[in-house]
């Protein structure tokens, strides 16, 4: 097959929609730099003294890998100099990121989480990088909060990048969801995947069932249903949970399968379960749903959610759709 490159497959995206200007096509290059950085740096970890714990803790309480740290750097000092962007959020910053003044500033916001399934990282799972892009609502002058907390379905772009095997990179900019994967010989992402579309049912439930004694009835319905047989005419799913969300969901969006990260009732301060809205939650979402899919919070879309907070987070089914449908309707039930 000819090979595509993201910046082909950009400007032909660029051509079709007269909106887009070559500026988003530079945003998406730069991005594309900072990850293939962090991509070098991950798959020589085991080599380099850099696996582990640096002793601090980030904004979600969470303690911070060596990986985690290089990866955030990386992505933060690339993208202020990129001079596209008029302001950042990271999953490991508790504010909003400013783009110093010493650099050119532009109308879009970069949400992201530099290095998602960071609890696998000394132990080599697939690990990934997940972002989201939106435009600014004012023409100038410093980013408000209420510029960043935009919902979901404002987004510009979306997707992720996998560091597993190979390491791959999926996005939409509203125009279907394309794969791309690293020839590391040549340095570029060669499209792999066009035009992704997610099965409507699978055969697979991601969940942590660990956690079953901390849920609620309709979540322990859902997965209930997901393991059990009836009558003989359906048979159960099977589980497949790496604790890596880019992992799962890749896995899932390429075969079919809904993972579940619902509330629960560990931690007072978590009521809303462990993921987050706007860096990992939204993007995905816009994923999925461009490929067929569909994501709930059990109640409503993802990208319906108005947001409130950078860092809220956010219970999340999402998958194919007849599953997460199946899923959200023992909510539904609970709430008739
Ligand atoms: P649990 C990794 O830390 C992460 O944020 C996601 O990548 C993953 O899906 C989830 O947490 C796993 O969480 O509570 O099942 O270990």
């Amino acid at each position: 097959m000819r090979q595509i490159t993201v910046t082909e497959q950009l400007l032909i995206h660029q051509k079709a929609s007269p909106m887009a200007t070559g500026r988003f096509t530079r945003l998406l290059n730069e991005l594309i730099l900072a990850a293939k950085i962090v991509s070098r740096e991950v798959n020589k970890a085991g080599l380099v003294n850099i696996l582990g714990l640096t002793g601090d803790i980030n904004i979600q309480g969470e303690q911070v890998r060596k990986l985690d740290e290089m990866a955030n750097g990386i992505i933060i000092h690339r993208m202020q100099r990129a001079g596209l962007l008029c302001a950042m959020a990271s999953e490991e910053n508790a504010d909003l990121i400013e783009i110093p003044p010493q650099f050119a500033h532009g109308d879009y916001i970069l949400i992201f989480d530099p290095l998602d399934g960071s609890t696998n990282i000394d132990v080599n799972v697939s690990i990934g990088t997940i972002f989201s892009i939106l435009r600014r609502t004012h023409e100038e002058g410093p980013v408000s909060s209420e510029e960043v907390l935009q919902k979901g379905d404002h987004q510009v772009a979306a997707g992720y990048f996998i560091y597993g095997s190979s390491t791959m990179m999926v996005y939409t900019t509203g125009d279907g969801v394309h794969g791309f994967t690293l020839d590391p010989s040549v340095g570029e992402f060669l499209l792999s995947h066009p035009n992704i579309r997610i099965p409507e049912k699978g055969k697979v439930y991601s969940v942590n069932e660990g956690y079953w004694n901390y849920w609620d009835e309709p979540t322990k319905k859902a997965v209930s249903y997901f393991k059990s047989t009836d009558n003989k005419k359906r048979k159960p799913y099977s589980l497949r949970y790496i604790g890596s969300l880019v992992s799962d969901f890749h896995r899932n969006l390429l075969s079919g399968g809904i993972f579940m990260y619902p509330k629960d009732s560990r931690d007072p301060k978590k009521p809303s379960g462990k993921l987050r809205l706007m860096c990992e939650a939204n993007p995905l979402a816009y994923v999925v749903e461009q490929a067929g899919g569909a994501a709930s919070d059990g109640e409503k879309r993802i990208l319906e959610i108005e947001p409130y907070e950078l860092h809220q987070r956010t219970p999340l089914f999402i998958g194919s759709k007849e599953d997460v449908f199946k899923a959200v309707s023992f909510y539904r039930e609970q709430n008739a």
